[in-house]
């Protein structure tokens, strides 16, 4: 009954996220100007009829002074969104520190920083603290604005500390938790310092979702090996409490794609993009320019391909946007010149006077351009080394009903899992291998690329955003109804 009187009065969801899907410009004292980010989890979330949606999250600026944040504070209740004020300190430590510099490199299986060994100890502890610290401010705006009856999500890596801080207060709180990114491998997670604790709290939440099976049940090893619980079919169990853990594969609001290539401005910029690249095909990768995403390991493996298929140097283009993210850390740096060296050696190797085999962007692309983009492409690369699930495969897909280009994807993102049977799988740590499938790809018949695109377009169309958020928040109500009953009987 729980849940049929929930959906007739649209229960309330809360959103808990690190950063609210807004971006604030400060305009005078006390007056905000905000943009509504158009991220995968907004689209998910607005999607959503059956839940009447809040965010709570940081607005990622600094407001020292009350009149600022009092003016943010109501600017942002006129989008549903309830600002968390972190100041420099605190988002130094927490956010570039613990969240960005530990938990995001670790989770990715690139391990925790290397550098001299004490101090890097010494500045873990306070990054810990920082990060527990952060949770409990993000747990006390939650406190205040929660309601009988209303269901918490807690989203990502930057709030594993958040459950255990929520149930403290009020046990009766429904609680979820979803992360983002790859959970790894038990042995992986083992060497992170503060690992019990993390895990501890995370399982004070009711539900705890990943994008694969294969996340779940690394979580589930996790906790039986580094805390000696009991892991069951349904989730963890410790003295007679259950958290259940599943799999929630997240997906995009495919009907938005298919529906901007109708508009005349999408349509224009796919004719100037035609045009522009006459007689060649068109290889494609979307990143955020970021380590797990391989694009170093991308850009050489397309070398490779020119280096041994000299007939096809003048034929293809490799188009790399890589928005740039972190910008102040030195590794991202780093990578910016790596991957800007690497490009300039490629595009002089095998440039001519008219034309290079890489045009390398570091910008953000907007909606419709990126939709041109996809819809123009007849290769897309994803070659990320780690991935939760990417969702740029998903929205290459959609775009590709008429094109039917054909997907080479990391065996490493989570989306090999449900768009495997349709793209070309590969290891992007073997160039050779993502060279040989670039070949494959470039040389595919109309009727294989037609088999495997109807596989993904029929995954990607039916396995939405929505579908996504609406199937974690119900099975949220489920399970906290089926607990009770257990304690009941
Ligand atoms: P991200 O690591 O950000 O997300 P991804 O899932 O690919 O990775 O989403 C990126 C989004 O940013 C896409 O919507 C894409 O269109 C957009 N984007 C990327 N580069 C862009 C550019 N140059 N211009 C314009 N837009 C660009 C994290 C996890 C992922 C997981 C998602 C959702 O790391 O593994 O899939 O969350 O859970």
């Amino acid at each position: 009954f729980e849940r049929e009187d929930a959906k007739t009065a649209r229960q309330r969801l809360l959103v808990v996220a690190n950063r609210l899907p807004v971006s604030a410009v400060r305009k005078s004292e006390d007056s905000w100007s905000l943009e509504i980010s158009g991220g995968g989890l907004v689209t998910a979330l607005l999607g959503v009829k059956e839940f009447e949606a809040r965010w709570i999250g940081w607005a990622g600026v600094n407001v020292p002074d009350e009149i600022g944040q009092k003016a943010l504070t109501k600017a942002l209740a006129e989008q549903r969104c309830i600002p968390v004020f972190l100041d420099e300190e605190i988002v130094h430590q927490y956010y570039n520190g613990y969240c960005n510099n530990i938990l995001w490199p670790l989770f990715h299986y690139l391990g925790l920083p290397q550098e001299d060994r004490l101090a890097t100890t010494r500045s873990f502890q306070s990054q810990f603290a920082a990060y527990k610290k952060a949770n409990q401010m993000f747990a006390d705006v939650v406190n205040e604005h929660y309601e009988d009856g209303d269901v918490v999500w807690c989203h990502d890596y930057h709030l594993m500390y958040l459950p255990k801080c929520l149930k403290k207060h009020n046990r009766s709180m429904k609680v979820g938790w979803f992360l983002h990114t790859p959970f790894p491998s038990s042995e992986i997670h083992r060497t992170l310092p503060s690992r019990s604790e993390l895990l501890h709290s995370v399982l004070a939440a009711d539900l705890v979702g990943f994008h694969t099976y294969d996340y779940a049940r690394h979580f589930v090893s996790a906790c039986t090996r580094i805390l000696g619980l009991e892991g069951t079919p349904e989730g963890v169990e410790d003295q007679g409490r259950l958290t259940r853990v599943a799999a929630f594969p997240i997906g995009i609001d495919s009907e938005r794609f298919i529906r901007a290539l109708e508009l005349p401005q999408v349509q224009e910029h796919m004719k100037d993009l035609k045009e522009r690249f006459a007689g060649r095909k068109v290889m494609l990768g979307v990143d955020r320019l970021d380590m797990i995403k391989g694009i170093p390991q991308k850009i050489l493996a397309f070398e490779k391909f020119l280096e041994e298929n000299p007939a096809w140097r003048d034929k293809v283009v490799l188009l790399q946007i890589a928005v740039p993210t972190r910008t102040d850390v030195p590794e991202y740096q780093k990578l910016t010149s790596q991957v800007h060296e690497i490009v300039g050696r490629i595009n002089g190797r095998f440039g001519t006077l008219t034309a290079v085999p890489i045009h390398h962007l570091d910008r953000s692309l907007n909606f419709h351009a990126l939709c041109a983009l996809y819809a123009v492409t007849d290769v897309a690369l994803v070659t990320s080394l780690r991935d939760g699930m990417n969702l740029v495969s998903y929205e290459f897909v959609a775009c590709q009903d008429a094109k039917k280009g054909v997907l080479i994807l990391s065996e490493f993102a989570g989306a090999a899992q449900s768009l495997g049977a349709g793209a070309i799988l590969v290891n992007p740590w073997n160039i050779t291998e993502v060279a040989a499938a670039i070949d494959q790809a470039l040389n595919m018949s109309p009727d294989e690329r037609e088999k495997r695109h109807k596989h993904n377009f029929s995954h990607v169309t039916t396995h939405t955003a929505q579908q996504w958020a609406e199937t974690f928040v119900s099975e949220l109500n489920d399970t906290v109804v089926e607990a009770e009953i257990r304690t009941r009987d």
